[in-house]
Order: structure tokens, then C-alpha cells, then sequence
């Protein structure tokens, strides 16, 4: 079971709530794993601050910039390592941004702060007695940035391996600082039976506990041949291990050791800590870190959430893989972030395993966002604008609702699923709700009202619908908050952004809609296509083509101005006149045509989904205008090298041609 707030330490029902992510490593840039621990994060803190005042949430992410990883990637590439960190950091902070994500500090190990909470951790853990000097001879993987043990490595041929990176283990033989965690294995053990902390899912909490039980061993906590990270306090030829360092991160964001033990708002906060991470690092979460905090007398953290692997074709996704690299900042750049929220929100029940496929997002976009919600939302407004004018005041008295007691059982068990930390499921009620209000105006049928010219019928039933959106909307908001936004300016309801709605009826509230305009554009199945090809041709595994430019949009996609191309974008693209000197359908689809194409100077060979609209025989010798310096993708298996403009949406209704004879390869513009 999920903890909810209710089980506070305090046994008290305390607003405050301080979420977590881990700092990540800065040996890459941003990927689909990281999104989704982060967005996971974000949308949290949305839902605890829309329900429990703004105030109330300290929601914490950054970057783990020290140790040995980082110290030799930075001299690899030739650069002094805080400038390596420093444009890595630059690169996750413009990610968050654009993906909408509202952290109250973004830390960084390198920040000055941190490295004075290190050094008070460290100093209270020595003065416990818990510190010592040993010599150590063990085993180091320095992608985990972590010991292993002889039992814990894959013996290949004369190497050992990590488990988890399949690289060799170093062998590590120096005087260390030890820390005792020995001595700690059955006041953690009690931890995890206590009523005050928690990890979720409780699988997890049993393998740790396990692992507790199988006997602790002291762990090196500094390094002599590191020299990038924090000097160990009164011993400078000592670096501390970066993982100490790095856990640290969740106190230094709250003032560091003593202000979490004195100052009222860090106590209260660190008292409703939820660390969120994935299962690779559990074990630094849930055993080394409450056991430093024990020794460095203070309170353990109040729960640990630990979510599954995302993986591409059953891999994990990993930086050092390309092949399962998902980019969500090109996913957004056809999608926006927004979806990509909703579907990693949606998709995966937090705590599992999930694979991720281009083509279960792009669905989900189209059946979800753009049938579902993009949909109510559409005929919603443009009803009450064709039969009322848009103009909707409350009504004097709110409007019975049949069906109002499942609505409020929707908006009672979204509210609980947030509050039990499932994302998934509080959006399956959300969309019960949704799918509930087209199901609601079908069988409701407005146009039939109208047409008996029931103004009162018509009232009543688009109040209701526009109150039903409205909720949805603010529903949806922890995970889509730019959707969000934008379904509630339609509405003209924009005062009500970042509110959580009531569990009871009340009814329609009245506001001015603007015209209405798709908030999740429908993509044309071609373009989709294309899409995916180009998505998937980023990977080593696809065709290898960098991403072609906005050109592949739908052409229904409205564009907020900001982000209307500028002429001198516009001119980077090349349209030329073409050819068709040969055309053949392409094998196994009823869409795609393959045209082979005159320039001139060249022949092309492009795939186009014109297979609907023109036989192949009547397309050879037509003068078409191709987009001739895109970058090709691969379709069905054939380089297309560039395309040919057609009109049309969700089919191609014509093709653009030249309405004089020019000759093929002719710039147009
Ligand atoms: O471990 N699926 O940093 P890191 C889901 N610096 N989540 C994933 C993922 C995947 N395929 N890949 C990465 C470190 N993540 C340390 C943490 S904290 C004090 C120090 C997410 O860059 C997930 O949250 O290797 C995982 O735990 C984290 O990134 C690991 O990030």
C-alpha cells in the first residue's frame, strides 16, 4: 500500500511536503529516463501545492557533478572540470525549462553551500565515532561510482565486470576513511518496520531488508586519487566519496544539518521528505544514507518511492547506450512537452517496468489527447458559441447533473490516487470522467435541442459540459499544466489556474469563451510515419538522419507566435521543382508511393503518402515541388530523400505543382 500524508512521523496531518529527485550525473545530457523521474517529481509537487496552498512544497532536483566519472570525462574532452559541469548544468536546466518543470532549487555539488553541509555531515558522523582510517584493497566500478565485492562481479576470461556496466572494475589500494555502517544494521532493520517511514513499492523494502540481514560491512567513504570533489575536513589529501557527498544534497537544500535539526520550516519539511529514485540506486537510498543520517543524529528521511527501469526493446535506457536514447526535447518538438508528460505519467504504473515505443506515445497522443480531451474540448466551445454565443454566465440555480455522483466519485478518487502517489490511475479516473462527458453531450444530443429550440435544454446541458471541462482541466493540470492553461483561457477561466476542484457539484461558474482551437493538433498519418522514421533514425539501430526540420508538421497545427519561423529560417529551406520519371507503390502499405525523380542534375528517389489520391501511372511525367534539402529519412525500409508538398490533412487531396513548364531542379520561392 502507498503511504499517505496522514502517516506522518508526527502521526499529524502536516501540509508541508518535500520531494526529491536524484541528482543526476553530468556525464550526459538529459534523456527519457531522467524525464520521467523528474516529471514524476513535478507533478507532485503541482498536485500538493494545488491542494495544500503553494507554501506548502519544496521540491528539490540538481546535479552530482564530483568524483571519478566526471574527473575523467571532463579531462578526455580537454576541459577543467567546472566548465564541463557548467554546460552540462546549462543544457538540464534548458530541458526542465521548456518541459515545464518548477523545482525551488536546483542544486549542484559544486555550489558553496554543499560543500559546507558535507563538511558539517561529516564532522557530526566523526564525532559519533563512526569514522575511521583504514587500508582498503577492493574492487571500484566507476560508472556506479561504487565498491564491489568478489561475489558481486562477472568473472569474463581474465576480467572482472561490473554487473550492472559491463566494464572492467578497477582495483582500489588506499589508506581510506571507513564509515562504520556496520554498526547499523538493526536500528535500519527497525526503520523499516517502523510507521514512520516507508518504501514504496513494499517489494523494495523487503529486498533491502534482506540485503540488511545478509550482514553490513563498513563502507570507504573518501579517496586518495580522486581529486575532484570535497576535501575531506582536516585531512585535504582525502576527497570524500561522492555518494556521501551527493546524499548530502537533500539536507543542503534545506540549510544543511543544523537547520534541518533548528530552523522550524527545514524540520518540518525534512519531516515529509519523499525521495524519488529509480532501483539502481535503492540501496544508497535506503541503507546508506538514513544510516549516515542515524550517525549524524538526525531524523531519516519520511519515504523513498521506487520507480522501475524504462527500457527500449526490453534495454534499460541508458546514457551509455546509445540505442536506446529517446530525446525528449525532439519528442516535444513534435508533440511539445506536454504530451510526453501525460504519457510517461500515464503509460507506465509507477513502480514497474515500462518499454517505451514511439508508437504507443503517438497513439496515445491521438486517442487520449486528441479524441478524448483536445476533442470535448473542441465541440464543447464551438457548441456553445454556434447555439449560445459564447457567453455563459452561471446559471441562478446550478444545473442538476445526471450522472453527478459518478462525477463526484471521479474527482474524490483522482484526488486520492494523487494523494496515494499513482499517477497512472488518478489519470485513468480523470479520463473516466472525460470520456464520461462526450459519452454525457452524445446522449444529451445539444443539436437536437436546438433544433426544438429549447433554450433552457441547451443551457443546461452546455453549462454543465463547459463545468465538466473545467474540472477536467484542473485535473489534468499537475501533469499538463500548459494544457492546462490553455483548455481554461478558452473557457475564460484563467483565474482559476493552479486551483483543484471541488469534490461536489456546483455547477458552472460563467465566463467568456474565446473562438475554440485544438490544443492537441491531429497529426496526418504520413506525417507520422515520418516522424517516427526520424525519431528512430536518431538511433544508431535506424537510418542514422538527424532530425528533419518543422516542415513535417501537420499542417493543422496551429503555432503559438512564439513560435512562428523567422524569414531567415524560412530561407534555410530548399524547394525545387522535380521530375517523375518513374513511380511504384511501395510493398505492404496503401499509402506510400515511391517516385523517382529528375533535378536536373540528379535523380532523387523520395517516398511520398500520395498512394491514396494519384495512381502510380498517372503520376510520370507531373512537374511536382520537392523539399530537396531535408535530411532523408528511411520509410518502410527506402531512403526517401526529401519531399514532395502536397495539400490535404488526414489524406492528400493534390498535389502542388508549377502552373508553367520550367525545368526540373528550378529553385522556387
Ligand atoms: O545515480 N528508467 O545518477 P544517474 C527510469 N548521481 N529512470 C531512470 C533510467 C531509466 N532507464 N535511467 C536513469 C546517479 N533514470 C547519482 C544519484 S542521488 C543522491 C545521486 C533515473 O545520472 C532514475 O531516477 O545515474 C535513476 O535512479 C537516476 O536517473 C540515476 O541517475
Amino acid at each position: 500500500m502507498s503511504p499517505t500524508s496522514s502517516q506522518s512521523p508526527q502521526g499529524n496531518t502536516d501540509k508541508a511536503f518535500y520531494v526529491t529527485t536524484p541528482i543526476y550525473y553530468v556525464n550526459a545530457t538529459p534523456h527519457l529516463g531522467t524525464f520521467y523521474t523528474t516529471v514524476v517529481a513535478d507533478a507532485f509537487a503541482r498536485f500538493r501545492r494545488a491542494t495544500r496552498g503553494k507554501d506548502s512544497t519544496f521540491f528539490l532536483t540538481g546535479l552530482d557533478e564530483h568524483g571519478q566519472k566526471i574527473e575523467r570525462i571532463a579531462s578526455e574532452k580537454g576541459l577543467p572540470p567546472q566548465l564541463y559541469c557548467d554546460g552540462i548544468a546549462s543544457e538540464f536546466q534548458k530541458t526542465w525549462a521548456r518541459a515545464g518543470i518548477t523545482y525551488d532549487r536546483f542544486i549542484r555539488t559544486t555550489d558553496s553551500d554543499h560543500k559546507a553541509a558535507v563538511e558539517a555531515m561529516w564532522n557530526r558522523m566523526t564525532a559519533r565515532g563512526d569514522i575511521y582510517q583504514a587500508d582498503y584493497d577492493a574492487l571500484y566500478c566507476v560508472g556506479c561510482e561504487g565498491f564491489k565485492t568478489e561475489e558481486e562481479v562477472l568473472v569474463e576470461g581474465n576480467e572482472k565486470l561490473c554487473p550492472t556496466h559491463r566494464k572492467p572494475v578497477e582495483r582500489v589500494k588506499e589508506t581510506n576513511y571507513f564509515f562504520r555502517l556496520s554498526g547499523y544494521a538493526d536500528r535500519l532493520l527497525a526503520m523499516y518496520d517502523s510507521p514512520g517511514f516507508f518504501i514504496a513499492p513494499e517489494s523494495r523494502k523487503n529486498e533491502v531488508a534482506e540485503f540488511v540481514r545478509s550482514g553490513l560491512r563498513d563502507i570507504s567513504v573518501s579517496r586518495m586519487s580522486v581529486k575532484w570533489g570535497i576535501p575531506v575536513p582536516g585531512d585535504p589529501k582525502h576527497t570524500v566519496y561522492v555518494w556521501i557527498d551527493a546524499l548530502t544534497n537533500y539536507l543542503t537544500a534545506l540549510g544543511g544539518p543544523d537547520a534541518v535539526e533548528k530552523d522550524p520550516r527545514a524540520r518540518a519539511l525534512w519531516a515529509q521528505s519523499h525521495h524519488i529514485i529509480a532501483k539502481d540506486i535503492l540501496r544508497f537510498h535506503a541503507v546508506y544514507w538514513p544510516a549516515m543520517l542515524m550517525s549524524a543524529g538526525l531524523p531519516v528521511p519520511r519515504g523513498i518511492f521506487c520507480h522501475g527501469f524504462l527500457t527500449v526493446k526490453g534495454q534499460k535506457i541508458s546514457k551509455g547506450l546509445p540505442a536506446t536514447r529517446v530525446d525528449p526535447n525532439a519528442i516535444a518538438d513534435i508533440l511539445g512537452m506536454d504530451a510526453l508528460r501525460y504519457f510517461v505519467l500515464r503509460e507506465y504504473s509507477f513502480g514497474s517496468d515500462g518499454d517505451f515505443s514511439y508508437e504507443a506515445l503517438f497513439q496515445r497522443h491521438e486517442s487520449d489527447l486528441g479524441n478524448d480531451l483536445g476533442n470535448l474540448l473542441n465541440r464543447t466551445i464551438s457548441m456553445a458559441h454556434k447555439f449560445l454565443r459564447g457567453k455563459l454566465p452561471a446559471l441562478d440555480r446550478p444545473a442538476p447533473l445526471a450522472g453527478g455522483q459518478s462525477i463526484h466519485l471521479a474527482v474524490a478518487s483522482a484526488t486520492r490516487y494523487w494523494n496515494e502517489f499513482s499517477p497512472s490511475r488518478a489519470l485513468e479516473e480523470t479520463w473516466r470522467l472525460i470520456r464520461g462527458t462526450n459519452v454525457y453531450i452524445d446522449q444529451s444530443a445539444p443539436w437536437n435541442l436546438a433544433k426544438l429550440d429549447d433554450t433552457a435544454g441547451l443551457m443546461e446541458v452546455i453549462c454543465n459540459s463547459l463545468e465538466l471541462v473545467r474540472i477536467a482541466a484542473l485535473l489534468v493540470a499537475p501533469v499538463m499544466p500548459e494544457a492546462s492553461r490553455e483548455i481554461l483561457r478558452q473557457l475564460g477561466r484563467s483565474e482559476d489556474v493552479g486551483t483543484w476542484p471541488d469534490e461536489t457539484w456546483h455547477g458552472w461558474r460563467g465566463g467568456t469563451l474565446t473562438e475554440p482551437h485544438p490544443v492537441f493538433p491531429r497529426l496526418d498519418p504520413i506525417v507520422r510515419a515520418l516522424h517516427i522514421a526520424r525519431l528512430l533514425g536518431e538511433t544508431p539501430g535506424g537510418s542514422g538522419d538527424t532530425p528533419p526540420p518543422e516542415v513535417f508538421s501537420s499542417p493543422s497545427k496551429a503555432k503559438p507566435e512564439s513560435s512562428l519561423v523567422d524569414f531567415e529560417d524560412f530561407k534555410k529551406l530548399e524547394f525545387r521543382t522535380a521530375r517523375v520519371i518513374a513511380c511504384e507503390p511501395v510493398q505492404k502499405t496503401d499509402k506510400l508511393l515511391k517516385l523517382t525523380l529528375d533535378l536536373g542534375t540528379e535523380q532523387r528517389t523520395v517516398v511520398s503518402g500520395i498512394a491514396a489520391a494519384y495512381a502510380p501511372d498517372a503520376m510520370i511525367g507531373k512537374t511536382v515541388i520537392l523539399v530537396a534539402n531535408l535530411k532523408p529519412a528511411k520509410l518502410r525500409g527506402i531512403v526517401s530523400e526529401g519531399m514532395v508538398l502536397a495539400a490535404g490533412e488526414a489524406s492528400v487531396l493534390g498535389l502542388a505543382t508549377i502552373d508553367t513548364d520550367v525545368p526540373p531542379g528550378t529553385r522556387v520561392l
